[in-house]
This record gives C-alpha cells, structure tokens and sequence, in this order.
C-alpha cells in the first residue's frame, strides 16, 4: 500500500511505501564519503546537491565530500568555490583533473582519496532526501557485495521542482546499449512477496547515484579507465557486478532527486557517438561474448571505431571467475529483449 501524504516544503513525505518511514535500522551502519564529479556545473545545482547531502545525512555516517573538477571552464568553480566549503560542518575534498577527462577516470581520482567505508557516487545535480542514506547503507551492512541505487526522483530542469519517481521501474538496455528504465517484472514482485519496501533486483544501473563498499568497489575492478567522458560505464558496471558474483539493487526507500536535462550542456571531445561508441565496445568486447554480435549487426557504424586495449579488463574477468553474458540474460534478465537462445544471425 502507498501512502501519499501532503506536503509543501518537507522532502520527507513524498510518496513512501508506508513501512519506509517506520523501518528502524542498525546503530551500527558503515559510514560514506561522498565523490561527486563535475564539468562546468552550475554554482545552485551543484550546492544544492552538497547542501542535501550535508543536512539530509545523519552526521556520524557522512565522512567526508569529495568535489573531482574534471577541468571545468568557469571561474566561480575554483577559488570561489574552494572558499565557500570551507564553511561547511563537514569536511570537503576538491581535486582537479589536469585535463579533460570524462567522469569515470574523475571518479576513480575521487574515489582513491576516499577514506570511508562505503563510497556514495552523486551527479552534481542532486537532492538528498530524509532517510535517503541510512537505507543504502542498511543494505551494504547486511551484504557488503550488494551495489545499492536510490530511487532517483524528478528534478525538472524547467522549474527545479520536485517530482517523486516510481517504485514500479527499474533498469535495462536494448540492442543498441542504451540504458532504458523498464516495468519491475511479475518474478521481482513475487519475489518481494508483494512487500515494497524490500530492494528491487536490477539488471542494470542508470549509473550516477548508487553506493558501494570501498574494499568490494576496488576487488570488482572500480571502473574500467579506458573509457571517455560519458557513457557506458554503467552498463559496463551492471554486467561485471552480476556476472562477478555481486548484486544490483534499488532500495526503494531511499529517494534522491536528479534534474534530469533534454541536452548535454558540454562538448564531447572526439564526438559524442565516436566516444559513447568506443565506450560501448569495450564493454562489449569483455563482457557480451558471443551477444555483442547482436549490438553490431543493430548497429554496424559501430564496428569501425578503435575501442583500444581491453586485455587488462579481459584480465580481469578471468581473475575473478566470472559467469557468462548467457548466464546474466537467463538468470537476471529473462525479460531483455535480447533472444537468449538464437540459430543465426542477420536477414532473410
Ligand atoms: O566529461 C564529463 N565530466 C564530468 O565530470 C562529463 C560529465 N561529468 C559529470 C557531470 O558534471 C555530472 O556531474 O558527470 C556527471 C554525470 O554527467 P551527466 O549528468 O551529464 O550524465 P546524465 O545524468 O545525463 O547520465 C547518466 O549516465 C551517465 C553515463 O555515463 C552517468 O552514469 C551519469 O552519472 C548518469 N546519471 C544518472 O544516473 C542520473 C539519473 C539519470 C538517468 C536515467
Ligand atoms: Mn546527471
């Protein structure tokens, strides 16, 4: 049952399961350091984000926030900014990428500073929720390889209004590799025994807000660095996280907003489809197996861009005995709609 209570100015009412807001959870979470990575953000999203992070989190379980500039342009960014968190109650970490980078090797600069626990990835266009926290957490203490994503609400990029996101999707791709939210299948509620307050299993993450353990996030191999700029590195992460032994989940009683942007307000350097291309063939290439057949026949351009060196990543897989892309569609995906099974490929 849903309870939708009203509310104007109190984020702590949105529309929670009724259980959410009377669980009670251990004195003895693990605590998070927060990495929130940023390129040319603006000054109110971005302070926004840290603001919730710092009011909405019990203190004893935040560590510390680590801001990674990936190279920003705008002035307000540095020294500005640097001042300004300095009067903040709890400890801010920022780093500056050399050069453009992309968000996943900045994320992998902030994350090998943090020092706690879990670390928490947020975009830099956020807002935390009452509670948003101690859910996540509760989650990795009684599993330390469970990879845990909020329910992420909507921001409108419009108004900046608040708008509660759904309990009843959760994450997939099609052929071409792009992420889609899809409805939570029959088996996942069945599963749940109707209770929905307990996490969703999903094949995969929108890939900007989730929270890890620090040992486990290092041992599963962090983030593969060969990747550019944006994209990819989410499907990559779901895959490696089931097929590795690990699980994905949304913890439905933990909500944070994402002001979610019809354009992306930066350049891509190299070309937006030449670095989300080579993004995708790497994960392809280590991951898919003989099913990355399918994302290139759907998309043939794809083949001629050079996706680099893989073995280390290829390495790895091996390293940690991980199952087959089979293995993941059968038994966390049954309801892609890749064909599990198949004769031959291509036209008649
Ligand atoms: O070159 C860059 N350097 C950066 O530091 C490009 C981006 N960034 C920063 C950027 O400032 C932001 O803080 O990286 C963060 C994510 O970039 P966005 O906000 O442009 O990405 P997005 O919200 O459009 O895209 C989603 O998919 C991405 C794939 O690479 C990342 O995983 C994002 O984190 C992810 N966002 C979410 O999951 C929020 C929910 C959106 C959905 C669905
Ligand atoms: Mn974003």
């Amino acid at each position: 049952m849903q309870l939708c209570g009203f509310c104007s100015t109190d984020f702590s009412c949105l529309c929670h399961p009724v259980s959410c807001k009377t669980k009670v959870y251990p004195d003895d979470l693990p605590n998070t350091s927060i990495v929130i990575v940023f390129h040319n953000e603006a000054w109110s999203t971005l302070l926004r984000t840290v603001h919730s992070v710092i009011n909405r989190s019990p203190r004893d379980l935040l560590v510390e926030i680590v801001l990674v500039d990936d190279a920003s342009e705008r002035d307000f960014l540095k020294l500005k900014l640097e001042t300004y968190v300095q009067t903040l109650e709890v400890p801010v970490k920022i780093l500056r990428m050399e050069q453009r980078s992309g968000l996943i090797r900045a994320r992998l600069r902030g994350a090998a500073v943090t020092t706690g626990q879990v670390i928490t990835f947020l975009d830099a266009h956020c807002e935390c929720t009452e509670g948003w926290l101690e859910a996540l957490l509760a989650r990795i203490r009684e599993d330390r390889r469970a990879v845990v994503c909020p329910i992420i609400d909507v921001i409108s990029d419009e108004t900046f209004e608040y708008m509660a996101g759904s309990d009843m999707t959760y994450g997939g791709f099609n052929w071409k590799l792009n992420f889609r939210w899809y409805p939570v299948p029959q088996r996942e509620m069945d599963r749940r025994k109707g209770d929905r307050t307990l996490p969703v299993r999903t094949p995969t993450m929108a890939g900007g807000l989730f929270s890890i353990d620090k040992t486990y996030f290092e041992e599963i191999g962090s983030y593969d660095p060969g990747m550019d700029i944006w994209g990819g590195e989410n499907l990559e992460m779901s895959f490696r996280i089931w097929q590795c032994g690990g699980s994905l989940e949304i913890v439905t009683c933990s909500h944070v907003g994402h002001v979610f942007r019809k354009a992306t307000p930066y350049s891509f350097p190299g070309g937006t489809g030449q670095v989300i291309n080579k993004n995708n063939r790497r994960l392809a290439e280590v991951w898919m197996d003989e099913f990355k057949d399918f994302f290139y026949i759907i998309s043939p351009g794809v083949m001629r861009v050079d996706y680099g060196d893989v073995s280390s990543r290829k390495a790895l897989r091996e390293a940690l005995k991980c199952k087959p892309f089979s293995w993941y569609l059968e038994n966390i995906y049954p309801d892609s709609q890749i064909p599990r099974r198949y004769y031959s490929l291509g036209e008649v």
